[in-house]
């Protein structure tokens, strides 16, 4: 998978060198490329932010750089541009990290997961000119993403979120696929059940017996029934219909 990241803090993304998604690189499963905006503004102060037209708070960024770095990544993209304009099968797929978008999530980055090429474009200040949007959902594929319900100064840190959860999902990175589905978000959308190690008591505290009994169905069936009790408690509105009705009245407690 190719990913093309535009920003003004190039530096953000270094934290993708790191552990499994470095690897993921040197071996060639994915391949970042991160940009610099201010090289594609060419005033002398490398100027990509202006007053909001018609008034209010904040600066917004200028579309002319945003033009210009979008156009040479499109260019350049290995991924067919649609045949058709709005096309929603092939070419690639421009993500603006906003808390104005629809809400990432596991389904999202299973989704985005199969894409041939992904283009991040980190906005800062108070936002990005809408026309920006406009000129790349009318030639390709837009879509604007937030990572929930809380304001970040810009989208690196967004960006950053998506890719770890989209380029774990390709064939390779991670090195058990198994660890894939028996996560949290996964499978049944159920939360994790609690895991433990050795030593089997630690500062009085001990690994739960059932663990130790080597009766295998009978520590899937108190894994299940801790995914299903702290999903009740953490997450309610994401307990399956059929699992809603069996509270045992002790929550409020908790
Ligand atoms: Cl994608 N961007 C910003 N600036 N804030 C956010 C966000 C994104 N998602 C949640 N908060």
């Amino acid at each position: 998978m190719r990913i093309d990241v535009v920003s003004i803090f190039p530096g953000y993304f270094d934290a993708l060198e790191l552990s499994l998604l470095g690897k993921a690189k040197q071996k060639g499963l994915i391949d970042v490329r991160v940009h610099d905006l201010r090289d594609a503004a060419h005033d002398r102060h490398r100027t990509v932010d202006d007053t909001p037209t018609g008034g209010g708070a904040g600066m917004v960024m200028k579309p002319e750089p945003w033009g210009e770095m979008l156009d040479g990544i499109l260019a350049e993209s290995p991924d067919e541009p649609a045949e058709t304009p709005r096309s929603e099968a092939h070419g690639p797929l421009i993500i603006f990290p906003s808390p104005a978008g629809e809400v990432f999530t596991q389904r999202m980055a299973r989704e985005l997961a199969q894409e041939q090429h992904l283009v991040f474009g980190c906005g800062r200040y108070e936002g990005i000119d809408q026309r920006v949007f406009d000129e790349y959902a009318e030639r390709g594929r837009v879509r604007l993403v937030s990572i929930g319900d809380y304001v970040l100064n810009g989208g690196e840190v967004a960006a950053i979120a998506m890719i770890e959860a989209i380029a774990r999902l390709l064939p390779g990175v991670v090195g058990n696929p198994e660890s894939l589905v028996e996560e949290s978000h996964e499978e049944d959308g159920l939360l994790e059940y609690p895991s433990y190690t050795k030593p089997a008591e630690w500062r009085g505290r001990e690994v739960p017996s059932v663990l130790l009994s080597g009766n295998h169905a009978a520590i899937d069936a108190w894994r299940r029934e801790q995914r299903i009790e702290r999903t009740r408690r953490v997450r309610p509105e994401l307990l399956p219909r059929e699992l809603r009705g069996e509270s045992r009245g002790r929550h409020a407690a908790e």
